[in-house]
């Protein structure tokens, strides 16, 4: 990697080495809280990625790494984790450096990162096979799990290295190897998360990270003929693009895919810890977060109350430099994405919304640089709304106000996602039987935003497919072999069909 007036060259990883791209030719990387250039990115084209897939398919079917047990894989796994610890704040300044997302939530998230890689690192050597009790004795039938193959990981720019961790942590340990295309906007952390793993020990090839765009490297990556499985977390219509692409040569995929998450306060909750979790639904990561909860719900008689402390909250709210640790909220991460907060914004003014708070980017000098927006609370809206049907990806809150647990479950319900769902009540009874008629992969009851390795994670209907994190992930990143032994000498009549 060179330095050039403070703007970093990267290069792409391959093969156990680090390489410029095919064409020499590189994606601009900017700081969206500044405006400045810092990075570039390679931008890998088709011979990349065949190199990629090259290298990963010859490390997968190597003895360095299929001949290696799992406990061994478990060990390089924990290796991997405490590198990542040892470089937390590294890689943290690169993530907000490049998505401009606060320097204290990528921290945070490095600092957990670990416990993945940790989590199926034990898990590892805990994979069994089972003994299946056939009817006729003299048969000995029992299972194998082994890996896919190559597994293609794409990853967006909210929160790359975490998003990245919950595909590689599970498909690593599960005896895999991996391309990754980090998103075009933040592949930098990806790249230097390679430098880190390059030094643990895994065999060459174990890893690949082919940077690029979307529609060039990503579709590659995802209809390549070699990948076995393609775990992708972004957009709806991109993951639709992924998954047909991965269909065209029959590879699984696990898609985690975008929300539009309800989070309901009832009149009996705690309205300080709802006020904190409501705010941390929508404005924490300016509302850049798959889990964003978009659709604040709240019982009619105490919507007056809890909308004016919710706006007088998000009004206090600190907009500026992701990097100081008082601030509260960053900017969007990409000029487009602050396009689509605006449009979305004046979506809709025009269908009927009223502006409580927010609902435009701030003037201040300081703040005029980078991607910023207010917080913004929209009152005067129904569910049925564009501004509550779609994903705005920004600090943007809907609500709405609803009388019965009848009613609010179905407002709640009514929309093509599924990915999670907050409750707010002191009533236990309540909360569980809310629990269970909520259409989302994971609900959230008087707490928004929690995740850990072992519980799983992904969404209903258009939220995604499959479940990333939590036991069964390390089963999606492999297959089962059934595997026959005759014990007796008994020839067998060959015309018929043998049990
Ligand atoms: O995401 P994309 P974008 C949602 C959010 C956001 C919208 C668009 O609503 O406003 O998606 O964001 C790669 N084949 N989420 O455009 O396109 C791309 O290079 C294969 C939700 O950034 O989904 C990147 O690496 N890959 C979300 C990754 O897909 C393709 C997080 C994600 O980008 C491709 C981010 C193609 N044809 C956005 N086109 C979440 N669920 O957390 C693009 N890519």
């Amino acid at each position: 990697m060179e330095n050039n007036n403070g703007v970093k060259r990267y290069q792409m990883y391959i093969g156990g080495q680090f390489i410029d791209p095919h064409d020499d030719s590189y994606i601009e990387s900017v700081n969206p809280a500044s405006g400045e250039l810092w990075a570039l990115i390679p931008k890998g084209e088709k011979e990349d990625v065949d190199r990629a897939f090259q290298a990963a398919r010859q490390c997968f079917e190597s003895d360095e790494w299929r001949g290696i047990s799992p406990t061994q894989r478990g060990k390089l796994l924990r290796k991997l984790a405490q590198a990542i610890a040892d470089q937390a704040e590294h890689l943290a300044r690169m993530e907000t450096q490049d998505n401009g997302k606060l320097y204290r939530e990528m921290l945070a998230q490095m600092k957990i990162i670990p416990a993945w890689y940790e989590y199926f690192a034990g898990l590892a050597d805990k994979v069994e096979g089972s003994v299946i009790p056939l009817d006729r004795q003299s048969v000995f039938n029992y299972t194998l799990r082994e890996p896919l193959g190559v597994i293609a990981c794409i990853t967006p720019w909210n929160s790359p290295l975490l998003l990245a961790t919950w595909k590689m942590a599970p498909a690593l340990a599960a005896g895999n190897t991996i391309v990754l295309k980090p998103s075009e906007f933040t592949s930098a952390s990806s790249l230097e998360f390679a430098k880190i793993f390059d030094e643990v020990g895994f065999p060459p090839g174990t890893l690949n990270v082919v940077t690029g765009y979307g529609h060039t490297v990503g579709d590659l990556i995802s209809k390549h003929p070699m990948a076995s499985k393609v775990a992708f977390t972004g957009g709806t219509e991109t993951g639709r693009k992924v998954a047909m692409n991965a269909a065209s040569h029959l590879a699984s995929v696990t898609l985690e895919l975008g929300g539009k998450s309800p989070n309901i306060v009832f009149a009996d909750a705690d309205l300080d810890a709802a006020e904190a979790g409501v705010i941390a639904g929508i404005f924490a990561a300016s509302g850049q977060t798959c889990i964003a909860g978009s659709r604040l719900f709240v019982e009619s008689s105490i919507a007056d109350r809890f909308i004016t402390r919710l706006a007088n909250r998000a009004k206090e709210i600190r907009l500026g430099d992701p990097m100081q640790p008082d601030t509260q909220m960053g900017p969007a991460a990409t000029p487009g994405q602050l396009k689509k907060i605006e449009e979305y914004v004046d979506i809709a003014k025009n269908e009927g919304a009223r502006v409580l708070v927010g609902g435009e980017r701030p003037s201040h000098p300081e703040l005029a640089n980078g991607l910023y927006y207010y917080p913004t609370i929209l009152t005067d809206v129904n569910n049925s709304m564009r501004i509550c049907q779609e994903e705005v990806f920004g600090p943007v809150l809907s609500v709405i106000p609803f009388d019965s647990e009848e009613e609010v479950v179905k407002m709640a319900n009514d929309t093509e996602f599924g990915l999670g769902a907050g409750i707010w009540t002191n009533d236990l009874k309540r909360s569980h039987r809310m629990a269970r008629v909520l259409e989302a992969g994971t609900v959230w009851i008087n707490t928004y935003r929690a995740s850990a390795p072992n519980s799983p994670f992904g969404g209903y209907k258009n939220s995604g497919i499959g479940r990333e994190s939590g036991l069964e992930a390390i089963y999606d990143f492999m297959q089962t072999k059934s595997v026959w032994v005759e014990l007796s000498d008994e020839i067998r009549d060959p015309f018929s069909i043998r049990t």
